[in-house]
């Protein structure tokens, strides 16, 4: 079975499934959110990474079917740790440029959440600041839709684009995150420690938080804490959590 058609079967034959990497907030002492991440484990090619299948799924368009089942299955998951006491909990949701253009996304994703009976301000959507930035204009304007249907909104993998303040500005935004290149280096490079710095102090001046992505290391995290970023996320905390393994490392943090 080639890749891509493999791809097409794979929402069908429940070869998608999802992880949960918790996030830690320097201000709460523990965990504040988790980031959902997509797994596709193929009977023909074994496991594949989304940085592979997603290129693949949005040139298809299947990423919009894809999009709309993470969007479900993660809704439906908060929804049953809701009932079991887990509140306060926010799932982060990575979105695909080419959802964010379609023009049904915002009532798409209302609609979904209504139906799985989760609020909406439980989920924050992840854009990458390469896609805000093919057209801030627009993007300004889903954003704000997004916002005003009552979803928290970050942009991803920040520093990698070239986000100038006015535009960041424009956008409604509650968190930056910092692209984990940024981090790796973070004590041993002045450049990338002079970056993480001024994203920290954008992301405050603009009444945004900030979050450090790829943390492995417990230096890595004090220093990040020093420069006032509000939240971590990364091995040193956390991988990436089975939903079952999610809800014993939550009540054990607790
Ligand atoms: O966890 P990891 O290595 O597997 O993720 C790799 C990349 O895939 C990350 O850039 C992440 O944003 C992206 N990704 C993971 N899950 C999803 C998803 O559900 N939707 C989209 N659009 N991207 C995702
Ligand atoms: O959506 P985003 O591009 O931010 O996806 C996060 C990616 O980073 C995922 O692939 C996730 O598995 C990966 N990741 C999460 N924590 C760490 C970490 O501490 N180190 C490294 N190298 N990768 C990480
Ligand atoms: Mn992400
Ligand atoms: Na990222």
């Amino acid at each position: 079975l080639a890749l891509s058609h493999a791809l097409k079967l794979a929402l069908a034959r429940n070869e998608l499934s999802l992880v949960y990497q918790p996030q830690f907030s320097f201000e709460r002492q523990r965990m504040h959110a988790a980031e959902v991440l997509l797994r596709w484990q193929s009977p023909e090619w074994g496991p594949i990474s989304p940085v592979e299948f997603i290129a693949m799924a949005e040139h298809s368009g299947l990423i919009i079917s894809i999009g709309e089942w993470v969007m479900r299955e993660a809704a439906k998951q908060l929804a049953l740790w809701q009932k079991q006491g887990m509140h306060n909990l926010v799932l982060a949701i990575n979105l695909s440029g080419v959802q964010f253009n379609q023009p049904d996304l915002v009532t798409n994703l209302a609609r979904i959440v209504r139906e799985e009976g989760v609020e909406p301000a439980c989920i924050e959507l992840e854009l990458t600041e390469a896609v805000a930035l093919q057209n801030p204009e627009a993007a300004g304007l889903v954003m704000h839709a997004l916002q005003q249907a009552g979803f928290h909104l970050s942009i991803d993998d920040f520093g990698t684009g070239y986000s100038s303040m006015s535009y960041l500005k424009r956008f409604a935004v509650d968190k930056l995150k910092i692209d984990q290149s940024f981090v790796r280096e973070l004590e041993s490079s002045a450049d990338d420690k002079a970056i993480v710095t001024a994203i920290i102090q954008m992301a405050q001046s603009l009444e945004m938080k900030s979050l450090a992505e790829g943390v492995e290391t417990q230096a890595q995290a004090d220093l990040l804490r020093e420069l006032g970023c509000h939240e971590i996320q990364g091995y040193l905390y956390s991988r990436p959590l089975l939903a079952q393994d999610f809800a014993s490392f939550y009540w054990a943090q607790m």
